[in-house]
């Protein structure tokens, strides 16, 4: 994996856990983050051998260099210095320029997995929605704060939040900007787990490989099918799912899956096609 200013990038076995790295700004995304980010995910989408990718804020910060705690930030928005000289043209370049990782986030063939380890605001709670899944440690803080500063989010904010959650609680959160800690955003179905700080990483890793274990494959396609089907009428959306159950049974990975409950073996030899 490429060496980054701002992220740090660690794969074990088939997971990758792409931590953002900027502690002094709380991790806040300015545009390098961002470019840098969208060269790592295409890294790590060009590799068959990572089936999961992790994405936190945490693992970067250095006590003893920082005097500071792993679990204060995940990400605390986009970039506020950055954006204040930011005129219409370069506002929505910025927006353009980060749409493209949040998009492989969202739509790349591994499962995104987001561990909140603090601070989710702004861009934060942005770039955690566009991941499949999110874990939250206890700590954990959500908050959509753009129209405090004069903004409206805009990657990708007012529509994955409406989505997730819905639209009249999506429409509270950022019309208040009202802060939300973890166990809200559960509650909300902002995130799909709570989880002590020390068992963040922990359960975000296991998680990660009992999905890796399963046929990758089918997972990349399952998740094609959700994605797209999503905003398809549910008989198209029904129809898709039909054509990819017929593609998925075409593979290795189906007779093996099915071969050992047929002959009762816990071993699979899944090939990943
Ligand atoms: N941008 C830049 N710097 C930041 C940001 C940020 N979002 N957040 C924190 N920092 C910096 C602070 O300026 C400070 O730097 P310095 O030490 O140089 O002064 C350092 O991080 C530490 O921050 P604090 O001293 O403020 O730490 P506290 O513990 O007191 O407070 C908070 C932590 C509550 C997280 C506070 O820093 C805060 O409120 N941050 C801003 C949160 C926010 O409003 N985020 C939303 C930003 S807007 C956004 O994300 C828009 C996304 C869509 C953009 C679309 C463009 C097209």
């Amino acid at each position: 994996m490429g060496d980054y200013k701002n992220l740090k990038v660690e794969v074990e076995g088939a997971v990758a856990t792409l931590s953002i790295c900027r502690p002094k700004a709380l991790n806040a995304l300015n545009t390098e983050t961002i470019v840098e980010l969208n060269e790592a995910l295409t890294e790590i989408e060009a590799n068959d051998d990572i089936k999961v990718v992790i994405l936190t804020g945490g693992p970067c910060y250095n006590k003893k260099i920082d005097g500071d705690d792993p679990y204060r930030s995940f990400v605390a928005g986009a970039d506020i210095k950055e954006m204040y000289d930011f005129d219409a043209p370069s506002a929505r370049k910025f927006g353009m320029v980060a749409a493209e990782p949040f998009f492989k986030l969202m739509n790349m063939r591994q499962v995104t997995i987001a561990a909140v380890n603090g601070f989710a605001f702004g861009g934060g709670c942005e770039i955690a929605m566009a991941c499949d899944i999110r874990i939250a440690s206890e700590n954990a803080m959500f908050a959509q704060p753009e129209c405090g500063l004069g903004i409206i989010p805009g990657f990708g904010g007012t529509q994955r939040l409406a989505r997730l959650v819905g639209m009249g609680r999506a429409k509270e959160l950022i019309f208040t900007c009202d802060n939300i800690d973890a166990q809200e955003a559960y509650r909300i179905g902002l995130v799909n787990k709570v989880v002590a700080k020390e068992e963040l990483y922990p359960t975000a890793n296991a998680m990660a490989n009992k999905i890796a274990a399963n046929a990758s494959y089918a997972v990349s396609i399952a998740k094609s099918a959700i994605n797209n089907g999503y905003d398809m009428d549910i008989k198209n959306a029904v129809e898709l799912e039909a054509n990819l159950f017929g593609v998925v049974n075409d593979t290795h990975d189906k007779k093996e899956g099915m071969g050992a409950f047929i002959e009762g073996r816990k071993e699979k030899n899944f090939t990943d096609f």
